[in-house]
């Protein structure tokens, strides 16, 4: 495995290159070109220029995080060939500059969708949170402001201002988008970008939804084990891989990571290694990646992840926000660089258990 971290790109991060540098064990960082909305082609002046300020700082891309996809292609209106076209552009200049792995969701108007960006726990450190009951009783505009004032200045992934202005219009646009033609959409896509992404050798990884089920009555379609085997049938190419999130298929408590990573083997291609408290169903908060600290086994999942093979990209995700740090919530550095710690930790112990037979 190769440990990363998200940088968010010049301007748009609290956290520096070198910062992440001084990390033990971190080679490289999943970045994105975060100025340019979902729908319009990345120029590959922009692609080099990201390149040069990432291997100047003694670091290396090893990932897109993301490249999103426009509403036409997820609602799959008639001119959503015109996004794809200009998604395929984007692959073509990420290709010939060697950037290979492209992380991206597949869900309709909001991405992770919390309902507390800074939830204060006894220790006085602040996690991102959901409850459902929040969920239920909210306008989805209401909801949309609320987090924006939340975020401490920063935009987050997938809560583009210009976009989530007409929160209204979106759901409106979605009315007629159901599991199935999601689905039929998502397939629509990966078949259109498949020669690019076979020309290049790009492995497009989707992340799971968070939460993995129907919020604000939208539907979501990457879910767990059987909603991910499905789509890998559908498209069954090697570019139509998985991110392992373990944050976002954990929001269901009945998760198995070790299933799940072995029913999807040598196609998780990037993970995301966090862990999450549960109170009751629907109702948790982002926790330390610690096993002690939250709900999960992390032990168990990163075994998984070693025992499979994997030598992708991993991830700590979200973090919580500590030690007085003003950061992004969930992308502050110092929990992150914990996390990342952790993590190598158990695979070195992991590794060398195995080496010696034990
Ligand atoms: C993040 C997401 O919440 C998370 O787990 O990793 O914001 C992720 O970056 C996007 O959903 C990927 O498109
Ligand atoms: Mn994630």
């Amino acid at each position: 495995m190769k440990m990363t971290l998200r940088w968010y790109g010049p301007g748009h991060d609290s956290v520096t290159l070198d910062q992440i540098r001084q990390i033990p064990g971190v080679t490289g960082v999943i970045t994105t070109l975060y100025d340019i909305p979902a729908g319009e082609e990345w120029p590959l002046e922009r692609v080099r220029q990201l390149k040069k300020v990432v291997e100047d700082a003694g670091l290396k891309i090893e990932g897109i995080e993301s490249v999103n996809v426009h509403d036409a292609i997820k609602i799959g209106t008639p001119d959503r060939d015109k996004y794809i076209e200009n998604y395929i552009r984007s692959l073509e200049h990420l290709g010939q500059e060697g950037i290979n792995l492209v992380c991206y969701n597949f869900m309709p108007v909001f991405d992770w969708t919390r309902t507390d960006l800074a939830k204060m726990r006894p220790d006085g450190a602040t996690v991102l949170a959901y409850d459902q009951k929040v969920v239920d009783s909210i306008d989805p505009q209401v909801f949309f402001d609320q987090t924006n004032d939340a975020s401490n200045g920063f935009v987050m992934p997938g809560w583009e201002p210009e976009r989530l202005a007409h929160v209204k219009e979106l759901f409106e646009a979605y009315k007629d988008v159901d599991a199935d033609r999601l689905f039929n959409n998502l397939v629509y896509f990966l078949e259109a970008i498949g020669p690019v992404c076979e020309k290049y050798g790009i492995r497009m990884a989707i992340h799971p939804d968070d939460p993995s089920w129907p919020v604000f009555g939208l539907p979501r379609i990457i879910t767990g084990k059987d909603a991910i085997l499905k789509l890998f049938r559908a498209v069954d190419k090697p570019y139509n891989g998985l991110t392992f999130c373990m944050g976002s298929l954990g929001s269901n408590p009945d998760i198995n990571f070790p299933d799940v990573i072995r029913a999807c083997g040598d196609r998780i291609y990037f993970a995301h290694v966090r862990n999450l408290h549960h109170f009751a169903p629907g109702v948790f908060e982002e926790a330390a990646h610690l096993s002690s600290d939250g709900s999960f086994d992390m032990y168990e999942a990163v075994k998984a992840l070693h025992d499979t093979g994997f030598d992708g990209p991993i991830r700590p995700d979200h973090g919580r926000t500590i030690w007085g740090e003003k950061c992004m919530p969930g992308y502050g550095l110092y929990d992150r660089a914990l996390g990342a710690m952790y993590i190598e930790g158990l695979w070195e112990a992991i590794d060398k258990a195995e080496a010696r037979g034990v």
